[in-house]
Formats: C-alpha cells, sequence, structure tokens
C-alpha cells in the first residue's frame, strides 16, 4: 500500500463505529446520508463487504415514505452534535424508523455507489445478495424524491439549505435574506468547538436553518405544507438523482428487473434540468419554487450535470470550468464558488473552498468524457491536499491551506478512490 492509500485506510478504519462511518469524529459524530454514499466508494478498495455494510446501514434508516434521511443516530444521543436527537425527536413522527434520525434528506447519490460498491467485487455482493437488498429501497427512495419532493416542474424540492449538502451556498442567500422568522431559542454550535467560527456558516444562518428545520420538524416533516418559506431546485442534487437513476437502470439488470423505466426517468429529469440553465449566467443554476426565479450564481453544483450523458450544455460547462471562474489545473481542485464573484470567500464552507467530494464529481464526469490527462491533474491535486494537510474537510483554493476540520472520511475515500484511477488502463 502506498503512503496515500494506508493513511486513508487508517482513518476510514478509525471513524468506523459498528456498521457505519462518521464523517469525523468531533465535529460530526454520526452518519450522514450522502457522506455514507460517497464514503463507501472508497471503502470498497479497502473492504467490498464494509462497502455493503455502510450502504446497508444508511438504507435500513429508510422512513415509510421512502426518504433517506440526512444524519442517522445511531447511539440515540446528541453526542455533542446539534440539532441532534434532542431537536428531532423523529421517534415521535409518524413514518420514522426505529431508529432516531433527522426528518431531512441529502442528495441521491446512493445508487450511483451501490453500483460501484457491487462491481468491486460482484462475487462477494451476489452472495451477499447486496443488491437484492439494495434495489427496492433505492427504488422506494427514488419514488419519494418523485412523488413527495417532485413539482409541477417534475425536479426534486430541497426544503433546506442542507439537503442540498451545501448548506451556506449563494443560492440561498435571497431567500434566507428575505425571511423574517429565525429560531427563538438559543442557537448552540458545538461544531466551533472544532472548526475555526470563519470557516463556518454565521449565526445568522444558523438561526434560520434552525427555524426552517423547526418549522418542518412541527409539520411532522410533512412535504404537502405549500407554505414552506424556503423551496428549491437545485442542480446538484436533481443531476445526482438522473445520475442515480441511470445506475438504477444497471441495477435492475442485474436483479433481473426491467431497467427501461429507469432510464426513462433519467431521461425526464435531464429534460426538466434545462429548466435550471441559466443563458446569463451560462450555467446551470438553483431555482426557487415560490418565485419562480433563478439564483443568478456559478457554482461547483452547477457543474455536477456535466456527469450526464448527452447533457446539451457540455461545451459551455467544459469552458467555464477551465476559464477565470473556476480554473481549473490552476487552483486547488474545483473551487465551490466563481473565483470572480464579489461573494466569492476562500474561507468561509461553501461560498468558495474547495471541497473533496465535488472535486471527484467533477474527476469522475471528466474520466467519463475522456478528458483522462485533465482528470488525471484534478486527482492528483486532490490527493497531494489530501495527504500533506491530514486529509482536511475542505481547502482554499489559492493557498491550498486546510479548512474545517481535519481526518474527514469522505476526504479519505474519495482521495484513495481516485488514487487507485490515476495510470490505470481505460
Ligand atoms: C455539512 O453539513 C452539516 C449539516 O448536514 C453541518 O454543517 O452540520 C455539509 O458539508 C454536508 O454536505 C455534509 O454532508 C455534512 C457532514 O459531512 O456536513
Amino acid at each position: 500500500m502506498n503512503a496515500l492509500a494506508s493513511a486513508a485506510a487508517g482513518i476510514l478504519l478509525s471513524n468506523w463505529r459498528r456498521g457505519y462511518t462518521v464523517p469525523a469524529g468531533g465535529l460530526y459524530p454520526h452518519q450522514w446520508s450522502w457522506d455514507s454514499a460517497f464514503i463507501a466508494i472508497g471503502l470498497r478498495h479497502l473492504s467490498p463487504r464494509r462497502a455493503q455494510q455502510e450502504l446497508d446501514t444508511i438504507l435500513s434508516s429508510q422512513w415509510s415514505d421512502g426518504r433517506l434521511p440526512q444524519i442517522v443516530f445511531h447511539s440515540g444521543h446528541d453526542d455533542g452534535y446539534s440539532p441532534g436527537v434532542s431537536f428531532w425527536h423523529s421517534s415521535r413522527i409518524p413514518g420514522s424508523p426505529p431508529v432516531e434520525t433527522s426528518g431531512l434528506i441529502q442528495p441521491p447519490n446512493h445508487a450511483l455507489a451501490a453500483l460501484m460498491v457491487h462491481e468491486a467485487d460482484p462475487a462477494e455482493s451476489e452472495r451477499r445478495r447486496f443488491l437484492e437488498r439494495a434495489y427496492p429501497r433505492l427504488v422506494r427512495w427514488h419514488e419519494y424524491l418523485r412523488d413527495r419532493r417532485g413539482g409541477t416542474s417534475g425536479l426534486a424540492r430541497v426544503v433546506h439549505p442542507w439537503e442540498s449538502g451545501m448548506d451556506n451556498s449563494p443560492y440561498w442567500d435571497a431567500c434566507l435574506k428575505g425571511m423574517t422568522q429565525t429560531y427563538a431559542d438559543d442557537i448552540p454550535r458545538p461544531d466551533l468547538l472544532h472548526a475555526d467560527a470563519g470557516h463556518r456558516p454565521s449565526n445568522g444562518e444558523y438561526g434560520k436553518y434552525l427555524y426552517l428545520a423547526a418549522r418542518y420538524r412541527d409539520h411532522d416533516c410533512d412535504d404537502a405544507d405549500a407554505g414552506f418559506p424556503f423551496q428549491f431546485e437545485d442542480p446538484a442534487f436533481n443531476a445526482l438523482w438522473a445520475r442515480s437513476e441511470l445506475s438504477l437502470a444497471a441495477i435492475a439488470a442485474i436483479v433481473g428487473a426491467d431497467p427501461e423505466p429507469h432510464r426513462a426517468e433519467a431521461r425526464r429529469i435531464a429534460r426538466q434540468l434545462e429548466r435550471l440553465w441559466s443563458p446569463e449566467v451560462g450555467c446551470y443554476v438553483a431555482r426557487d419554487v415560490r418565485s419562480g426565479d433563478l439564483q443568478p450564481y456559478r457554482t461547483v453544483a452547477g457543474l455536477v450535470p456535466l456527469l450526464l450523458p448527452e447533457l446539451p450544455h457540455t461545451a459551455e460547462l467544459l469552458e467555464l470550468l477551465r476559464g477565470p471562474h473556476f480554473r481549473l489545473g490552476e487552483v486547488a481542485m474545483v473551487p465551490s464558488h466563481d473565483l470572480t464573484a464579489p461573494t466569492f470567500d476562500s474561507a468561509r464552507y461553501w461560498r468558495g473552498p474547495s471541497w473533496f467530494n465535488t472535486a471527484w464529481l467533477i474527476a469522475e464526469a471528466l474520466y467519463e468524457r475522456g478528458f483522462t490527462d485533465e482528470a488525471e491533474l484534478l486527482s492528483r491535486n486532490m490527493d497531494d491536499g489530501a495527504l500533506e494537510h491530514d486529509f482536511p474537510e475542505y481547502l482554499d483554493p489559492y493557498s491550498s491551506d486546510p479548512r474545517g476540520t481535519r481526518r474527514f472520511s469522505w476526504t479519505a475515500a474519495l482521495a484513495l478512490d481516485l488514487s487507485q484511477k490515476i495510470g490505470a488502463p481505460r
């Protein structure tokens, strides 16, 4: 094992609990939904069986309506995280699973991960009937997105910034600014014990986050609440959904189900995604469902549709990625926000810093599209940044200085995954 693989393995081992991996011991001490899927993609190189377990655990925390929860609190305690069990009390909400969870969701990258995990060791996967178990749960998860989160546009809505996975993206600024309500109680910030306040969302943002989460919880996490103050269609969320439908088609073929409905669904979502293309900005952007307004920001979320085949705006997105706004190959990984925007902040969470999960998504898209040199450059860049700085949560794109917490699980998992691809025959 080389230095990167053994360091990454050490982190994934120390962040492993019984049956799942925490994103980071101190800051994020529970199981997060899209983290788990990214983590499984790396774990498959160390232990395909453990990678299957990671996904089995998140899939068994499914609600009766099909949703996969943003966070699963396996310990049944807050464990220093807020908002935790004492905030959600999910077991009081009809349709929740026996384990305590958050009521929100996160982006649907699970089918994508399940297929990759299966392919790492098909014999072991078949022996343990991994896909037979995962397939019906993944189908219900995607049906939840279509039936409960799909509006008239046919795209899935997020009802909280946390659901996008990109908590304080500039996409949400206008909506949050316009909200007069904020959380009435104290705003606990245990996260600031583990990360610099200048790298995290502000207290003002947290007041709105907690207000929105409490309102959703107090309506029993019912998606039919038409008056909900925060409703957005996010390009990365929907692109991952479409991409995961394609993975689900491949999984269906393996388990003897009909792949065609999944392919048709992927085409349908991809068609609808065009509603999020902004000719002014030259990128896919988020849409405020209530006002209908496209949010005029270039963010990495708008580049994630590159993962979809036959994307009408591929050439424009590649140009954007390589040009002054994201400077592929010249700055660390892929910045989360346009380097030239007045709203860009190189340190603060999802408003500029480069993240390893989104860089992995872009590297994957570049490999798939045959831009191997650029994909390898990005992969090396990512692996160097991970190893040099003890696997940080994110990096300053200009200085490559580490930000957020360290020994972060998806950083380890995805750096490990890309290290296996560099120089591999294609
Ligand atoms: C961050 O979000 C959580 C809330 O879900 C937080 O700030 O407490 C985001 O980076 C999100 O994408 C990620 O899944 C989570 C755990 O790593 O942390």
